[in-house]
C-alpha cells in the first residue's frame, strides 16, 4: 500500500486504485499506532481518481536526515573529489566504520515534492543529483515505509573541504522527496529493488545510471538506530540512505535539466533544475 499527501487530502493506493484516508493531519497519520489498520480500512471506501498534479512531498513536521558513503561508488567518488584537500581518507574510513555518517539534510517544510523545482547553488560549479532510497520512521523510531529522495549536492564545495558539507548539501531546493510512502509494516528490505537515475537535457537522456539495494552496505535498522540513539523526533523523521549512482566527473547539472529517479515498487520522483 502506498500513502499519498496531496492538496486534496491523504490517499491510500493499492493495485493502482486510490482511496481517501481520513486523518487530523499528516503528523497524526504517520505517527498513529494503527497506521496499517487505518490504511487497510480505507480501501473498503469508494475508489477515487488521484490527480498527479496535486501530490505534495510526503513530509511536514518531520526532520530530514541523510546517511553518506553507504555504497562503494559513493566512497570512491568522494575520495577522488577531496584528494587535493587531503580529505579522501575520511571517506574510506567511514565506509568500513561501525558508526555511519549521518547529517542533517532539510527541515520538512523546506523539502520540495514531485514536479517542484530543485536548485543548484549559484556559487557552485559542479552540481549533481543523488538518487536515494529514503526510510520513513515514526516518533517511536519504527520504520513505517520507504520513499524516494534526491540529495542535491555541490561536489566542488564538498570536495574543497569536508567541513563544507552542510553548505554543499543544505540550501534552498536541495532536497526533493516523493511521490508517496510505500508502507512496509516492518517487512525486511527487498535487496533486489532497483534505483534508476535519468537526467534529461533538451529532451534527451544525458546521464543514466542504476543500482540495486544489494549494493547498500548498511541495514536500514542500523541507520535508524544510530539516528534515534541520542536524538528524539516528536513527529518522526525521514532518513536518506545514501547514493550508489554518481554521474561521470565531467558532468554538472544545468538549469532546465530534468532529474528523474525511479525505485521499484515506490514510483518516480521527477524535478526540474532551476538556478
Ligand atoms: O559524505 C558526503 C556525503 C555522502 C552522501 O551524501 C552519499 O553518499 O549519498
Ligand atoms: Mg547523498
Amino acid at each position: 500500500m502506498k500513502l499519498f499527501r496531496t492538496t486534496q487530502g491523504f490517499f491510500v493506493e493499492t493495485d493502482g486504485t486510490a482511496y481517501k484516508i481520513e486523518a487530523e493531519n499528516w503528523d497524526e497519520l504517520l505517527n498513529s499506532t494503527e497506521l496499517m489498520e487505518r490504511a487497510a480500512a480505507a480501501t473498503s471506501g469508494s475508489a477515487v481518481m488521484l490527480d498527479a498534479s496535486t501530490i505534495l512531498a510526503p513530509v511536514t513536521s518531520q526532520e530530514v536526515w541523510a546517511s553518506g558513503v553507504t555504497y562503494y561508488r559513493s566512497r570512491d567518488a568522494r575520495m577522488e573529489e577531496s584528494k587535493a584537500a587531503g580529505g579522501g581518507d575520511f571517506y574510506d574510513r567511514v565506509y568500513v566504520a561501525e558508526r555511519p555518517e549521518l547529517f542533517f539534510k532539510s527541515a520538512g517544510w523546506r523539502s520540495v515534492g514531485p514536479g517542484d523545482d530543485v536548485r543548484i547553488r549559484t556559487d557552485a560549479t559542479w552540481s549533481i543529483p543523488e538518487p536515494e532510497l529514503v526510510l520513513v520512521a515514526n516518533a517511536r523510531g519504527e520504520q513505517i515505509g520507504l520513499t524516494i529522495g534526491n540529495d542535491m549536492s555541490s561536489r566542488d564545495i564538498e570536495g574543497e573541504n569536508p567541513l563544507y558539507l552542510p553548505q554543499a548539501k543544505v540550501y534552498n531546493g536541495s532536497c526533493a522527496i516523493g511521490p508517496c510512502i510505500l508502507l512496509t509494516a516492518g517487512a525486511p528490505l527487498d535487496r533486489s529493488m532497483k534505483i534508476l537515475l535519468e537526467i534529461i537535457r533538451g529532451g534527451h537522456d544525458v546521464v543514466t545510471g542504476s543500482t540495486t539495494l544489494a549494493e547498500l552496505k548498511r541495514e536500514p535498522a542500523e541507520l535508524l538506530e544510530y539516528l534515534f540513539r541520542e536524538l528524539s523526533f516528536p513527529f518522526g523523521a525521514l532518513l536518506f540512505t545514501g547514493t550508489g549512482i554518481v554521474p561521470p566527473n565531467e558532468f554538472t547539472l544545468q538549469p532546465g535539466d530534468v532529474v528523474r529517479i525511479s525505485i521499484d515498487g515506490i514510483g518516480t520522483l521527477e524535478n526540474t533544475v532551476s538556478a
